[in-house]
């Protein structure tokens, strides 16, 4: 079933307002990818939704084609920050290189937007600023304020921003970390920012760095929630027409290759550092204003969309048993698209209790805890939380000892050698 009532074509960029876009690749219509499900006997209501994506020929802004209804996307949410270490270190590493660049003196007022079950805000916490969370997940939200992190149950829009204000004074910093990707009235939050920041603040995000995903076939990464993939060079533009300037981007690993940008009042005192021009300068020379390079992504995505299971199909039918690893909102774009069902997939192993015992959405495998894989180990896992690879295949020392192996699905599907099996070739690239 495909679904009108609840999407939106895009027809102008949320940036600039131009209309001229390059089509760069289709993906069919795909379930949402948090959209997880209780087992049924049929899943004949399932919403399906068109999943495309375009390139501003204009500003260079990548966005989906259609824009599906956030309170269909957001208000029971799925995803809580992954009790990972790799996100551990990162969050802390977020506080420190805030403070440190940006002055941020204990009791400042940090106000995060999609603050999800508050982690980041309690690394703040402990550095002794005053936190504030707004996320417009009710069940997410809960379980922040539950942790003591207190935390708004709305979408940051103006008015959200002034109540803020009245209540708490201004914020230091605002922060947006994998949630500006997510929002399509880019103006009103940028708006709201406005009415909050401290004339000294800054206004951070993170979102996936658009060169790393055309880099390593990061396509799995393009799903509903996902609206915008940006290039600095992009949002140098777009902080500019609302009268604030870009002065700093750290590269940042998490999530396939991230960036943590800040802006700050176009008049304040703080002003670019190098790298911002250095990044611009790298995106020029990649040629990321010709047509060519998204050509060209969309063929190598084809190459993963056919190759990928051709691979599973071969190991299934030499008598393997392959289960997923993880059950990220990002495996259902690569299982969907690469029309990878439970034909191919017993189950998906997931740490997160709200997945576990429900179903993906369109392919329908059942998702299962750690316990469950354990006991019923797999020859292969296809590693779909790859963004965590390396701490995954360290703690599944085990799983490989056992002659256990990972397929990992991009920039290329690839068989990960144990150590074990060098000399000897794996995978399909
Ligand atoms: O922007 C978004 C990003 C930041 O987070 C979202 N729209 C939703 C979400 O995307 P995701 O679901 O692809 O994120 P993760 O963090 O890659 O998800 C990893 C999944 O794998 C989680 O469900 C937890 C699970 N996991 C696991 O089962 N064992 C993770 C690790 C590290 C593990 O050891
Ligand atoms: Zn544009």
């Amino acid at each position: 079933m495909s679904t009108n009532a609840t999407t939106r074509r895009v027809t102008h960029c949320r940036v600039c307002e131009a209309t001229d876009w390059q089509e760069v690749v289709s993906l069919g219509d795909t379930p949402l990818a948090g959209g997880f499900l209780d087992p049924a006997d049929r899943y004949d209501d399932e919403p399906f939704f068109p999943l495309g994506l375009i390139s501003c020929r204009s500003c260079r802004l990548l966005s989906l084609t259609h824009v599906v209804d956030p309170e269909v996307l957001f208000r029971v949410y799925a995803y809580t920050t992954s009790e990972s270490q790799t996100m551990r270190t990162h969050m802390t590493r977020v506080v420190e290189l805030s403070r440190d660049r940006f002055a941020l003196a204990p009791q400042s007022l940090i106000v995060e937007i999609g603050s999800n079950v508050g982690d980041q805000l309690i690394a703040y916490q402990r550095a002794g600023m005053r936190v504030l969370g707004v996320d417009p997940a009710r069940n997410i939200a809960e379980i922040a304020n539950a942790a003591g992190v207190e935390t708004l149950t709305e979408f940051f829009d103006v008015g959200v921003a002034r109540r803020i204000r009245a209540q708490y004074g201004p914020a230091k910093q605002i922060l947006g970390r994998h949630v500006f990707a997510h929002v399509d009235d880019i103006a009103e939050v940028l708006a709201g920012a406005g009415e909050l920041l401290d004339p000294d603040g800054v206004f951070t995000i993170e979102v996936p760095y658009a060169l790393e995903m055309l880099r390593r076939n990061e396509f799995d990464t393009i799903y509903h929630e996902h609206l915008s993939y940006f290039f600095i060079s992009t949002l140098v533009a777009l902080f500019a027409r609302h009268g604030l300037r870009l002065v700093d981007v750290e590269r940042v690993a998490v999530h396939g290759g991230s960036v943590l940008v800040s802006a700050a009042r176009a008049d304040s005192a703080w002003t670019p550092r190098p790298i911002v021009a250095e990044l611009c300068a790298l995106e020029e020379s990649t040629d990321i204003n010709g047509d060519e390079v998204y050509r060209k992504f969309a063929g190598t995505v084809a190459g993963t969309v056919r190759e990928l299971p051709e691979l599973l199909r071969t190991l299934v039918g030499s008598g393997k048993r392959i289960a997923g690893y993880g059950a990220p909102a990002k495996g259902n774009t690569l299982l969907n698209v690469c029309g990878i069902g439970a034909d191919l997939i017993e189950y998906c192993c997931d740490t997160t209790p709200f997945k576990q015992g429900k179903v993906q959405p369109g392919t329908h495998i059942p998702i299962r805890g750690p316990e469950y894989a354990k006991a019923n180990p797999p020859d292969y896992f296809l590693l779909l939380a790859w963004n965590y690879a390396d701490e995954i295949i360290q703690q599944e020392s085990d799983f490989l000892a056992n002659g256990g192996r990972f397929i990992v699905p991009v920039p290329r599907p690839a068989i990960v050698p144990g150590a074990s099996d060098a000399g000897r070739i794996a995978g399909v690239a």
